[in-house]
């Protein structure tokens, strides 16, 4: 459907006010919620999140394009809890304690919300029990994402997988972690479920730990 493209192609380009006009105009169209976002705003982050992998497109870019997409899947929104649509899972994600670098963990975030999991930001410089506390009062929780961008707070990434194991939640939630000193070896060893280099795989990794 030629509109469809035009809402991924003004998601791609980061234009919020087209998209919203765009999916508003899909919506008295009659086309479904679910149709206009899976093959219009999800598309859209399935180009977005490759292209920025590999370095086709940069940081700024997939900013203004997440935020066009956050903005069309707004307008959806009760519209798809009318069509009894669940989120594809539900995750937690946080900057371990000690660190206030915040800027790839919120692509990481933008870029998981755009693959249909819904996704609670608790900030940075999160404590451990904060992350299994979540968890506990939030049971439908199937994932745990942890960013650290020091290495001083790598150890804090495996305090936290300990946490959940100490509280017996650990198998109850995939663990993922990720950040620039953070390493598939490094995510082994600290038991973690998974580990990806950068936001764009962040999205695949997530749903594909969901589903496992
Ligand atoms: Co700081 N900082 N910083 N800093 N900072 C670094 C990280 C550093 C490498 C700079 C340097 O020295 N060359 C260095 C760390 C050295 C080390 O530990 N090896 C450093 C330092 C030392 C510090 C302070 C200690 C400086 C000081 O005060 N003496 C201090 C620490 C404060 C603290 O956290 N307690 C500090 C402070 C800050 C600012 C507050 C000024 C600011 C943060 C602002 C903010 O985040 N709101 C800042 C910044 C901006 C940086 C640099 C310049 C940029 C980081 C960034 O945002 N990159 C950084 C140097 C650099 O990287 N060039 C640096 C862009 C972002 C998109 O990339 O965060 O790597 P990144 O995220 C990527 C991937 O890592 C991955 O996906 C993202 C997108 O592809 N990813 C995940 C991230 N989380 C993931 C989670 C996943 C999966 C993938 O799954 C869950």
């Amino acid at each position: 459907m030629a509109i469809l493209d035009d809402i991924s192609a003004a998601v791609q380009a980061g234009k919020r006010r087209d998209v919203e006009a765009l999916v508003q105009q899909a919506i008295d169209e009659g086309i479904s919620a679910h149709e206009i976002l899976n093959g219009a705003l999800l598309a859209a982050m399935d180009i977005i999140g490759p292209k920025f992998k590999n370095n086709e497109i940069f940081v700024p870019e997939v900013l203004v394009a997440a935020r066009a997409m956050n903005a069309g899947t707004a307008l959806l929104k009760p519209l798809l809890a009318g069509e009894g649509n669940e989120p594809l899972g539900r995750a937690v994600i946080g900057t371990v304690q000690g660190d206030m670098h915040d800027i790839g963990k919120n692509l990481v975030k933008m870029m998981i919300e755009g693959k249909g999991i819904e996704i609670e930001d608790l900030g940075v410089d999160v404590a451990p029990e904060t992350f299994v506390e979540y968890v506990q009062t939030h049971k439908d929780v199937n994932l745990v994402a942890l960013s650290a961008l020091l290495t001083t707070t790598l150890p804090a990434l495996e305090s936290t997988v300990k946490a959940f194991d100490e509280a017996g939640l650990r198998d109850r939630v995939k663990i993922m972690v990720g950040g620039a000193p953070v390493t598939q070896e490094l995510a082994d060893q600290i038991g973690a479920d998974g580990y990806t280099p950068d936001a764009g795989s962040a999205a695949a990794k997530a749903a594909e730990l969901i589903a496992a």
